[in-house]
């Protein structure tokens, strides 16, 4: 034996657990994510400046990325979750390519863009959310007038954590269209009348874009006849045609209506959300830190947070559309929440 045996075993690719037992088996979950808001109106004139400076030549996607303070390296908006912004400028296109991690764009503004998916030109518009299910092949062009801005959803924390990941350039800049523009569209939205000559294929849902028209319908359809979730308002999922669950085997995506006033229970659950405000105004705390937002802000709530909402308008909704890990957490037999009251 040698001076210090702990040298010795460290040598030999040896650790102690008692020395590490209680960061390894914590009683509850540690994050580094911390709460944090992007505020749109302030990166709205660097997404211009970067429109401008750098073409889509030198970037693969003009993208800014919204990093938590708290997960600098890699990179991430809450644990398993990435959101950045995305600008594309008329005329221009983002080459064909795919990986393994799941992504969606929710569009912020801007007309007459569109990404081809697996085939599929699929048309954008504001509150528009669309799929690019992992390892489907997708390339961005706009054909419209001003600029286009998008949020993007993905899971390449959680994919490249797990070892998982691929990605592969088409080597054609843009696909060529193998079927009718926004076809799954056409052929799905309905939700209650599937298509049965087709087959499921993959994990995800089949559906390129659930159109903004189709969610106001959904949420005036439902109208004040309901309460509604206590913590999320009237609250929607976009779901999987053929299943009924996530739209992706990683991801829920969901969006919320916050009638004028409403203020929202407390609640926690051990899922990391990401949340963009379609419109309105109004506060999110979360563990105590008062995320003040508006439209088209970006914020993190991450796991095993207590988060609390209120639209701070008397006369308006706010709607906010929303993404977690749930699926992922579910799939795994880890997701809890915690239905203890909070004070
Ligand atoms: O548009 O394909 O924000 O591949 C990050 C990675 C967007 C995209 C992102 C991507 C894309």
């Amino acid at each position: 034996m040698t001076a210090d045996p702990y040298e010795a075993i460290d040598a030999l690719g040896a650790a102690p657990l008692w020395r590490y037992y209680g960061n390894l088996f914590p009683p509850e979950p540690v994050t580094a994510a911390v709460p944090f808001l992007w505020r749109y109106d302030a990166l709205r004139p660097y997404m211009l400046h970067f429109a401008e400076a750098l073409s889509l030549q030198e970037a693969e996607r003009r993208v800014l990325m919204l990093v938590n303070p708290g997960l600098k390296e890699p990179p991430a908006t809450v644990d398993n979750l990435y959101a950045g912004i995305q600008i594309i400028l008329p005329g221009e296109t983002a080459q064909a390519h795919r990986h393994s991690a799941n992504a969606f764009r929710f569009i912020i503004e801007g007309e007459g863009a569109y990404t081809t998916v697996n085939g599929e030109r699929v048309h954008m518009h504001p509150g528009d959310f669309l799929l690019t299910p992992g390892w489907h092949w997708h390339d961005h062009s706009h054909e419209g007038q001003g600029p286009m801005m998008w949020l993007d959803g993905l899971d390449y924390p959680l994919v490249n954590k797990m070892e998982a990941a691929f990605f592969e350039l088409l080597g054609e800049r843009l696909q060529t269209p193998t079927v009718p523009d926004d076809q799954s569209q056409r052929l799905f939205i309905h939700g209650r009348l599937t298509p049965r000559w087709l087959h499921r294929i993959g994990a995800a849902s089949p559906i390129g874009n659930y159109p903004w028209a189709e969610t106001e319908k959904a949420f005036e359809a439902i109208g004040d006849s309901v309460p509604g979730s206590p913590v999320d308002g009237i609250v929607l999922e976009y779901t999987n045609p053929w299943t009924g669950g996530p739209v992706m085997p990683t991801m829920s995506c969901r969006i919320s209506r916050l009638r004028p006033g409403f203020s929202g229970q407390p609640f926690r659950h051990t899922a990391s959300t990401i949340f963009h405000v379609v419109r309105g105004h109004g506060i999110t705390r979360v563990n105590g830190v008062d995320l003040h937002w508006g439209p088209h802000d970006v914020f993190a709530v991450p796991g095993w947070s207590v988060y609390r909402h209120e639209n701070l308008a008397t006369d308006e909704d706010a709607v906010l559309f929303h993404y977690s890990d749930e699926p992922a957490q579910q799939a795994l037999g880890l997701y809890r929440v915690d239905d203890r009251p909070f004070r």
